[in-house]
């Protein structure tokens, strides 16, 4: 166990930390702690893609929650730490719905799809959105991973101009990141009760498509799970979210990795969380610069709003 590292719970913090943090929590709960390198793979700058997996000896089914597909989310981050911290905590202190949920899922938790644009916002660019890898014909790096995944590719809302900051990339899963994610849940399919990608920001309860605004099937299911997650979310500090599609809500975009879990994966619980500041809060000038005093209440809202929808999915 690496003990000379400071706490990073509640805190912004960088990819090393964030890699020894798991490491420290698999040392340390080597009874329901693992993990593993999504897709085996390496990224551009050679950065793993390091998976969390908090589990049970009764645990039968699976839940995918990540973070940080986007550099400048640095509150997305942030929150799967927390994640991770809390319901180990709650776990261990006997709390009712940690216990119920680690005894049926396995939790697979990647704090940082993409660590090399991550990296890059803390040192060099604060608002960097995209991967790092270089585009061939081009002197503008890097891909949208959110553009990236092989559903419905690039037929709205995404660019084939590298210089964009929603270049979808020269084809469909052509980054190693998306490839590294849909490696993993493909080795699980079948056994995904979820899948949570966590953006910042706005204050929305997201359900798919991103790709357009027609309806999906399954919308009233996703409505009512995530309207007990969003009710949970506000009962903490009161914070407001809206729930719907992206296209919806926001503006249509195709090639999210929530459009393919749902789309191609077939994992019928498919949400992305678009954290704190909300419109119409004092914070919301912040937008992606969002302060660090905030981190503890944003993870903390958060976790009983996932917690909370996760345990309504358990139990239908
Ligand atoms: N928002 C998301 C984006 O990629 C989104 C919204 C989510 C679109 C899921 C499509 C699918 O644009 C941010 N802030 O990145
Ligand atoms: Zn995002």
């Amino acid at each position: 166990r690496n003990a000379q590292n400071r706490n990073i719970v509640g805190k912004y913090s960088r990819y090393p930390e964030i890699v020894n943090f798991i490491n420290n929590i698999v040392f340390d709960n080597p009874d329901i702690a693992s993990s593993y390198s999504a897709g085996n793979a390496k990224t551009y700058e050679n950065r793993e893609l390091k998976v969390l997996v908090l589990k049970t000896s009764t645990s039968v089914k699976s839940v995918w929650l990540d973070c940080g597909i986007h550099a400048r989310e640095w509150v997305s981050v942030a929150t799967c730490v927390y994640f991770i911290d809390r319901l180990i905590k709650d776990f261990r202190n006997g709390d009712q719905m940690a216990t119920n949920l680690l005894g049926y899922y396995e939790f697979h938790i990647l704090p940082i799809v993409n660590p090399d644009g991550y990296e890059y916002s803390h040192s060099t660019s604060r608002l960097w959105r995209k991967n790092r890898r270089p585009n061939s014909g081009s002197s503008c790096v890097g891909t949208d991973l959110n553009r990236n995944y092989g559903y419905q590719w690039m037929v709205a809302g995404a660019s084939n101009n590298p210089c964009s900051d929603t270049f979808a990339g020269p084809s469909a899963d052509s980054e190693v990141e998306t490839k590294a994610v849909e490696k993993a849940i493909n080795d699980k399919l079948g056994n995904w009760d979820a899948f949570i990608t966590i953006h910042s920001y706005g204050n929305f309860w997201m359900v798919p498509w991103g790709w357009g605004k027609p309806q999906i099937p399954d919308y009233n299911d996703l409505y009512a799970i995530s309207k007990i997650g969003a009710d949970a979310l506000k009962s903490v500090y009161g914070t407001k979210y809206s729930i719907g599609s992206p296209a919806n809500l926001l503006y249509a975009a195709a090639g999210g990795s929530f459009d393919w879990t749902y789309g191609i994966a077939k994992i019928k619980y498919s949400i992305a969380l678009e954290l704190r500041p909300g419109q119409g809060e004092a914070d919301y000038t912040f937008g992606f610069v969002l302060p660090e005093d905030r981190v503890p209440s944003v993870g903390e809202e958060t976790y009983i709003g996932l917690k909370t929808m996760i345990d309504a999915i358990r139990n239908l």
